[in-house]
């Protein structure tokens, strides 16, 4: 046994019934998409506020969608990596099992997890902020491309907006109040590749260690986690997950 060799964690991963994750940029970084808060993270050379709100979108519309078409085209080109595959692995293994992503690249569906709680939206999906009609990447990209300045909109007039949530906006109740159930509920759960500073998602591996749950974390660096977690795993989760998908079958299986 390579990662997991404490008894202790052993016996409580042989014994696990409900498995959470919760996964965050660090998970895709393997995949060429650049995390938030990492040394060449996205926000470090614009601030989030600039960006990633709906006041930056209204007051500055080309800007933060260009941004968005861009990073658009970064994640169409990206594939899963080891990281995404060992999930799709482990979700096999527990009786229950759930995968929230704060991510909206998609890469975890593109790897083959059917049921992925996308906590912050999917940004190949667009509205329109009046109408709300929903728009494909492609079809906004043909709007996009006939526009003068870059400011996609609806046959109704309407701004045309990614299908994220940007700070300060609620996130989906039906998604945030499974995440909370599933994550109370939790046997084990696994914080990846997530610096764990977004709210509410960073409160759900919180509320798990507080309601019994073994918590895991698969990160190269120290989060604010880190000093509560039971198991820190220091490395990337293309490297960690496959071999910790290993191991664990074989605890399952002894
Ligand atoms: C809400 C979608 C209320 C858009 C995103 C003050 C204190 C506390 C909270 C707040 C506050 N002020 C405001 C808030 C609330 C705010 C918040 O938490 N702000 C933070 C910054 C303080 N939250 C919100 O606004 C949320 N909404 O609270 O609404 C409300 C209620 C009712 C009515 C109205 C309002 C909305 C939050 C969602 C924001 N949207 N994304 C987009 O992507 O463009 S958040 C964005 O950050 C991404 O989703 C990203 O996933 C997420 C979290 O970041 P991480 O995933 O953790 O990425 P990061 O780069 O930080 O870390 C990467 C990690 O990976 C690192 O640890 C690194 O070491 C590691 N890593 C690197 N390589 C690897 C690796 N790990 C493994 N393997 C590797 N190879
Ligand atoms: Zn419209």
């Amino acid at each position: 046994m390579e990662i997991l060799n404490n008894k202790k964690v052993i016996s409580r991963l042989k014994n696990a019934k409900r498995m959470v994750v919760l996964t965050g940029a660090g998970i895709s970084a393997e995949s060429g998409i650049p995390t938030f808060r990492g040394e060449n993270g996205l926000w470090t050379k614009l601030s989030p506020n600039e960006l990633a709100s709906f006041e930056a979108f209204y007051n500055n519309t080309a800007v933060v969608t260009e941004w968005y078409k861009h990073r658009r085209e970064i994640i169409e080109d990206s594939k899963p990596n080891p990281g995404h595959c060992a999930l799709v692995e482990l979700s096999k293994i527990p009786e229950v099992f759930n995968l929230i992503t704060q991510n909206i690249d998609g890469l975890h569906q593109k790897a083959g997890c059917e049921d992925v709680i996308e906590l912050h939206g999917n940004i190949m999906e667009c509205y329109c902020i009046k109408c709300g009609k929903r728009y494909t990447s492609e079809k906004f990209d043909e709007i996009y491309n006939n526009t003068l300045k870059h400011i996609p909109k609806c046959d109704c007039g309407g701004l045309i907006r990614p299908d994220v949530v940007w700070f300060g906006e609620p996130l989906s109740r039906e998604n945030i109040e499974r995440a909370y159930q599933v994550s109370i509920n939790a046997d084990v759960f696994l914080s990846i590749g997530t610096s764990a500073q977004v709210a509410p998602a960073s409160d759900l591996p919180r509320y798990a260690k507080r309601n019994g749950a073994l918590l895991i974390e698969v990160n190269p660096n120290r989060t604010v986690l880190t000093d509560i977690v039971d198991l820190w795993l220091k490395g990337d989760a293309g490297d960690i997950l496959p071999k910790f998908v290993e191991e664990y079958k074989n605890v399952k299986e002894n």
